[in-house]
């Protein structure tokens, strides 16, 4: 039988559209899809909670896939092994307490588990604000990524979630829009973000975990956003801490939901 061409479009369109509305009223919304976000995915999503990530770029896995400065090989500490053996990412050890792993498998094995947990992963999406209520985060407000680059003057849509997580690294940008425009403080000791600060691998690793927790009614930070949020310090390319803060979010919320 020839192949339609038109068949093919709808089929892509009729389950893309199928998979949107089954994610327009969800338990938890992740944005970010880097080590933390991946990780608290899947943990949720294996918990049977209703989860959704928005990652804004065309590629899954942040700031991992590239190692340190474009050498593809992560370093995880041993509290974190554990982790990389639940995902059957392979290892080797390098020196007492310092274990390498591929990135390129890193993100591939974890994108692939928290998929098929029941995750659905939302690229080329960027969320640009959130849905509020007062004293409440209630969701995202959503765009195609394309929209944003392109700047053009187009309303974005919304997605309804019980809870929020902040992954989105470096820039925490859901946690900005809050301190930006949503009335109240954060919980952070000055009720404002403190701001990233420079190198400290040891400090940073277990400020990430700390650091994880929620920062505003119905929103939660996780990984490098965390850090950001509360002035821990940036630790390069060593994933332990992403990992285990993304496990500890979705710990604490497979809790609240019950
Ligand atoms: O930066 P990223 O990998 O976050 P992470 O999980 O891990 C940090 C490490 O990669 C590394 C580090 C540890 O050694 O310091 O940097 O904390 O991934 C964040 C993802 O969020 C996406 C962004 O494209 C990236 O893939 N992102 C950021 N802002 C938005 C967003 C947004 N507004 N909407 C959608 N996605």
């Amino acid at each position: 039988m020839e192949l339609n061409e038109v068949t093919i479009t709808k089929a892509i369109v009729d389950r893309y559209f199928e998979k949107l509305k089954s994610n327009l009223d969800i338990d938890v919304a992740i944005v970010g899809g880097g080590p933390s976000g991946l990780v608290a995915g899947y943990h949720l999503s294996k918990a049977g909670i209703k989860t959704a990530l928005f990652e804004r770029k065309l590629s899954i896995g942040g700031g991992m896939w590239g190692g340190g400065m474009m050498f593809n090989e992560i370093v995880v500490q041993d509290s974190a092994v554990r982790l990389l053996d639940e995902f059957g990412i392979r290892h080797t050890c390098y020196e007492n307490n310092y274990h390498c792993a591929d990135s390129v498998e890193s993100v591939a094995t974890i994108v692939s588990k928290a998929v098929q947990a029941g995750l659905t992963i939302f690229n080329c999406v960027s969320v640009e604000d959130v849905l509020m209520r007062p004293n409440q985060i209630m969701g995202l407000v959503i765009n195609w990524s394309a929209v944003e680059m392109a700047g053009l003057h187009i309303d974005p849509l919304t997605i309804r979630s019980k809870y929020v997580i902040d992954a989105t690294g470096h820039a925490t940008e859901v946690v900005n829009v809050v301190h930006r425009k949503v009335p109240g403080d954060l919980m952070t000791p000055t009720g404002k973000i403190e701001g990233e600060k420079s190198m400290w691998a040891d400090q940073a690793e277990t400020l990430t975990i700390e650091n994880t927790c929620e920062i505003y009614p119905g929103l939660y930070v996780a990984g490098m956003a965390a850090n950001a949020t509360f002035g821990g310090p940036r630790m390069g390319p060593i994933f332990g801490g992403m990992l285990l803060s993304g496990e500890k979010v979705a710990k604490e919320l497979i809790e609240r939901l019950g």
